[in-house]
């Protein structure tokens, strides 16, 4: 059995339907979807902004590998183009954490090893799991920490938006 923080993003096409094509596939067992967020590309690559959100998924019958193939599945159903690392997308969706579990696989690495690093993941995390903790190179910190050490302007990046995601 398994729960999964998933971060959901997309700056192509229709970004919002992107988003609501992974609640849409996993409805039965979502457990809490965030607001939507608008948010600076991160990593360097000039391109438009993305939308995100994160989504919290429950199902005793999944283990962490599956979220990844449910992950996947659910980015070739939006016609995922994938040309550039951290470039434009029509749907990226990572696995941020999955119950307590690290690892270093590079196919399945545990808790994202980016996403301390996120204000567009460490925001929309939050407003569903407010007292969430994460774990990075042995330290165990709460995800609000995480997000006060990154740059004021990573977290300015990072803006609602007038739409949501229904369940
Ligand atoms: N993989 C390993 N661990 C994981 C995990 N925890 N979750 C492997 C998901 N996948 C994981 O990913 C490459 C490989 O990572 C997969 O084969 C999987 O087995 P990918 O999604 O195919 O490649 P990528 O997305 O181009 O690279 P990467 O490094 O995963 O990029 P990210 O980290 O997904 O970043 N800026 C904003 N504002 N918003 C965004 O959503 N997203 C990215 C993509 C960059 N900048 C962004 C955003
Ligand atoms: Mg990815």
């Amino acid at each position: 059995m398994s729960r999964a923080v998933l971060s959901i993003g997309s700056n192509i096409g229709d970004s919002l339907a992107h988003l609501q094509s992974v609640v849409d596939g996993l409805r039965d067992v979502v457990e809490a979807i965030s607001p939507v967020y608008s948010t600076a590309p991160w990593g360097g690559v000039e391109q438009q902004d993305f939308l995100n959100a994160v989504v919290v998924v429950d199902d005793p019958t999944a283990d962490c590998t599956e979220w990844l193939r449910r992950a996947q599945a659910l980015e070739e159903a939006a016609d995922r183009v994938r040309e550039q690392r951290w470039g434009p997308r029509s749907l990226d969706v990572d696995i941020v954490v999955c119950d307590d579990v690290v690892s270093t696989d590079p196919e399945l690495t545990l808790p994202h090893p980016r996403a301390h690093l996120r204000a567009f993941v460490l925001i929309p995390w939050l407003d569903v799991e407010p007292a969430a903790t994460l774990t990075v190179d042995g330290r165990q910190a709460s995800v609000a920490e995480f997000l006060a050490e990154l740059d004021s302007s990573e977290r300015d990046g990072v803006r609602l938006v007038d739409a949501i995601l229904i369940r």
